[in-house]
Order: C-alpha cells, then sequence, then structure tokens
C-alpha cells in the first residue's frame, strides 16, 4: 500500500529482506493500516537513511519498522535519528541465523531505544501487530480490527491435533 500521508514506514536494508517484511506490509494491509516501503540501508544508502529518518516525522509517519540482517544497524541508526517509535526486525541471516542480526538490533545503548521484535516472519508480523496496537489507541476503527484479527485468531485454533493428510 502506497499512500501520501502513511501512518507506518516499513524501510530494509536489502531487497533481500522483502522476503520477511513482506510479512509486516500484510499484516498492515489486512488491518487497514496504511504504510509505506523502502530500502533504506545503512551502509549502502547511508545518506538516503539520513534524509529518510530526519524527514519522516514531517512526512507523516508516526510509526517505523526497520527490517536489517547480519550487522543490522537499520533499526539502531534510524532510532538514533527520529524521535518517532522504531520497531526492529532481525531478518534471518545465511551465516549465523539471524542471531547476529537480533544481537545487533537489541543492545541499544540506554537513551535511544529500539522496539526489538523475534527473528524472522514472526518478528515481522508482530511488528506490524504491535505497530497497529499504538495507532488503535486514538482509532477506535482500528481497535475493533485488531480485536476482530484477534477473534478469528483464536477461532482458528483446533481443539485436538489432527492427523497429516
Ligand atoms: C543487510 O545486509 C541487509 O539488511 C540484509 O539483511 C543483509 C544482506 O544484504 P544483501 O547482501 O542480501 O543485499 O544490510
Amino acid at each position: 500500500m502506497n499512500s501520501k500521508r502513511a501512518d507506518v514506514a516499513i524501510i530494509m536494508g536489502s531487497q533481500s529482506d522483502w522476503a520477511t517484511m513482506r510479512h509486516a506490509a500484510e499484516t498492515l494491509a489486512a488491518l487497514g493500516v496504511t504504510h509505506d516501503r523502502k530500502i533504506v540501508s545503512a551502509h549502502r544508502t547511508p545518506d538516503r537513511l539520513y534524509q529518510f529518518a530526519k524527514g519522516a516525522k514531517a512526512a507523516g509517519y508516526k510509526i517505523i519498522i526497520a527490517g536489517a540482517g547480519g550487522a543490522a544497524h537499520l533499526p539502531g541508526m534510524a532510532a538514533a535519528l527520529t524521535p518517532l517509535p522504531v520497531f526492529g526486525v532481525p531478518v534471518e541471516s545465511k551465516a549465523l541465523s539471524g542471531q547476529d542480526s537480533l544481537l545487533s538490533i537489541v543492545q541499544m545503548p540506554a537513551g535511544i531505544p529500539v522496539g526489538t521484535l523475534a527473528i524472522g516472519r514472526a518478528g515481522a508480523v508482530n511488528a506490524a501487530l504491535l505497530a497497529a496496537a499504538v495507532l488503535a489507541l486514538t482509532d477506535a476503527g482500528l481497535a475493533k480490527r485488531l480485536d476482530g484479527f484477534r477473534a478469528a485468531q483464536t477461532a482458528k485454533v483446533a481443539s485436538e491435533p489432527s492427523d497429516p493428510q
């Protein structure tokens, strides 16, 4: 979803992160939360990162979801450059299965917070749900849709396991 004044910006360090970060986009879309998606690399496009993060609040964004893998400095650097809340998603890396990404994102120094989620798809989905929950504090319609999401999720859980077909 692309709109002029989206509530959430999903940024990621590389095209290769999209396979993970699209789950955040899909979750936001399912809840009717407007969002933009951008490739912004802390290492390969540092000027783009600076410009994006410095202008993010003025652009109308309320929350940033940032995904990166390996030496995952994107969420922390974005948080250093904007007053907006930043949720970090550690992308599963090939070499260290995302443990490097997780530790790079979670170990922020006191004073510059990044809300760090789980490695991979679960983290991307939950970053979107967390963003939606924050926005729902001042959006009754979204709060209702989030309640519906949870109720539908609960209804899908069988009471007994079934054998594979
Ligand atoms: C990070 O390096 C990106 O976030 C990505 O997860 C990782 C690898 O990037 P590519 O080499 O696949 O572009 O900056």
